[in-house]
């Protein structure tokens, strides 16, 4: 088998973003998109030469395309082996675990996760480590310096893989191994959790669905739920990925997913609802008349996670990302563990869990994990949530109403402005963090005194690398926060976040709107950022 040697020029546009390269299936169709950009991945890599490398994806649309040119890549640069999911698929945390169970030497995660699918929605690329989690910044950086200047890519003549036949075939020299995609996963899952204490929570009549959104976790959904777990038929619903995702946003939020939610909150609706989104690493966790933030999610599994197997010995520490609430916080201190506090990104919690100092990991995002891989992960969520409740037979509502009354209650939401001009975006924030300095000891209102006002920038306690300019972030002495930044995950214009959070202590009032809660400090973040006047929107585009 012949290698070839293309020539081709630089894309400008190849700088990942938070969690891999995110674009339009159309940027992607342009010819050499694809081949740039892997190439500049092998190039930035050192050492693969006969090694391992895992290939999977959500699913779709331009999966099955991209697959292809990746796996000839894979084979004319010298990997040995190709493990690649039955028919492309492998969800994001099931491709972290294949990683670190076959050892191989990385990964390539297809997937815009939450973003639409579909020729119209969007697509993207990432890499992951022999951890299996993704790329650290060194690595990213490195990839878009090379996608700069390359200026040539090597790959194969072969024919396709045939993606659906599970074994083994070649593509050049190279072996491919095509595999189950749940599988291994499943076992992984079953070793964690009390799947016995499941079962008869469902065998005693507990009620739930889980909404795969046509993405990625259906087969697993099925396979572990309706399969292992023995919850009826039916109970996963939009089971079957689909290229475009059923012409849905799989986002599993209260937007995409109000017509779960709205049936949760009636009396008639089952006793927990659960959805994931693109590539299964995140979560929605509602129950009947009680839906979770996802930063109170991860405080309420950190401090729970005990009564699962996996982690009935303790948790060594806990990590969330800057803009999550500090609920967790909470939980750190009341255990003695250590609390980390990282940059938006699960590229950040990579080194934390290697090096043993935190377990559980959370972002605002509706990301949770732990130790078990190097992604968040979706299913593993539900399944904690599931093993918690068999164990403490209590409703969702009473176990996170028992944790306010003990923590104290963060509100929390929020505001997302989507598409806006980049150029306004990014002077607007420019702007607030110039005002940055003037902030500390002002007073606005009657309760909000400005205790300190910066741009985060976190310092890797492991490897001692440093990243600026993570977000600006306004505390207020009473523990609340405003904090703005710039989505990295976007693939038109800018996205505008602004984070809300205010602390209500363990005997307050635990049970106003959030919204409401927490409009003094929306006001505020106006007057002092000016989104609405700025960007002429009269409203958020999502509201989380
Ligand atoms: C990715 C990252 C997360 C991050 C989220 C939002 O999630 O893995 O760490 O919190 O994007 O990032 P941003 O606020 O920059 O848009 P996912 O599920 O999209 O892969």
């Amino acid at each position: 088998m012949t290698i070839q040697t293309i020539k081709t020029t630089p894309f400008a546009d190849q700088k990942p973003g938070t969690s891999g390269l995110r674009k339009r299936v159309s940027v992607y169709q342009q010819p050499n998109y694809v081949e740039n950009y892997v190439q500049a991945i092998f190039d930035s890599l050192e050492g693969f030469a006969g090694q391992t490398l895992v290939i999977g994806g959500d699913g779709r649309f331009y999966n099955d395309v991209a697959i292809q040119k990746a796996i000839r890549l894979a084979s004319a640069n010298g990997f040995g082996r190709v493990m690649v999911g039955q028919n492309g698929l492998l969800s994001t945390p099931a491709a972290s675990h294949v990683i670190r169970h076959y050892k191989a030497f990385g990964g390539l995660v297809l997937s815009a996760s939450h973003n639409p699918g579909g020729p119209d929605g969007d697509f993207g690329i990432k890499y992951n480590v022999g951890n299996g989690g993704p790329a650290p910044e060194k690595i990213t950086d490195a990839v878009f310096a090379r996608t700069k200047v390359i200026d040539s890519y090597k790959t194969i003549d072969a024919p396709d893989v045939a993606l659906d036949r599970i074994g083994t075939q070649k593509s050049g020299d190279m072996v491919v191994e095509v595999i189950d995609p749940v599988a291994d996963y499943a076992a992984l899952m079953e070793s964690l959790f009390d799947f016995p204490a499941i079962r008869g929570l469902f065998a005693s009549g507990f009620t739930m669905m889980f909404d795969a959104m046509h993405a990625i976790t259906g087969p697993y959904a099925h396979a572990i739920l309706e399969g292992k777990l023995g919850a009826p038929k039916g109970t996963v619903r939009n089971g079957v990925p689909l290229p475009d995702f059923g012409a849905g946003h799989p986002d599993p939020n209260l937007v995409y997913c109000k017509d779960m939610y709205d049936l949760l909150m009636t009396a008639d609706g089952p006793d927990f609802g659960a959805a994931s989104d693109g590539d299964g690493d995140r979560n929605l966790i509602i129950g009947k008349n009680r839906f979770v933030t996802p930063s109170d999610s991860l405080a309420l599994l950190a401090a729970n996670a005990h009564l699962a197997p996996a982690y009935k010995r303790g948790i060594a520490g806990i990590a969330r990302s800057m803009p999550t609430s500090a609920a967790a916080d909470r939980v750190a201190a009341k255990l003695g563990i250590e609390m980390h506090e990282t940059p938006t990104g699960w590229k950040f919690f990579g080194n934390l869990l290697d090096a043993g100092r935190v377990t559980i990991c959370g972002e605002e995002s509706a990301g949770t994990g732990s130790n078990h891989v190097r992604e968040k992960d979706g299913l593993w969520a539900v399944l904690l949530w599931l093993n918690i409740l068999a164990v403490r037979k209590q409703s969702v509502d009473a176990i996170v109403r028992e944790h306010w009354a003990t923590y104290g209650r963060n509100y929390y939401t929020r505001h997302d402005y989507e598409e806006v001009d980049a150029a306004i975006a990014g002077k607007l924030v420019d702007d607030l963090r110039a005002q940055l300095p003037s902030l500390p000891g002002k007073s606005f209102g009657e309760d909000l005194q400005v205790a300190y006002a910066d741009d985060f920038t976190y310092h890797d306690p492991v490897d001692g690398s440093t990243s600026a300019k993570q977000g600006v972030r306004i505390g207020f002495t009473d523990g609340s926060r405003i904090v703005l930044r710039l989505s990295g995950t976007g693939t038109v214009g800018a996205t505008l976040r602004l984070y809300l959070e205010r602390y209500e202590a363990a005997d307050g009032n635990h049970g106003l709107d959030t919204q409401v809660a927490l409009e003094p400090l929306i006001a505020l973040s106006e007057t002092l950022a000016g989104i609405k006047q700025r960007t002429g929107r009269t409203e958020p585009s999502v509201i989380t």
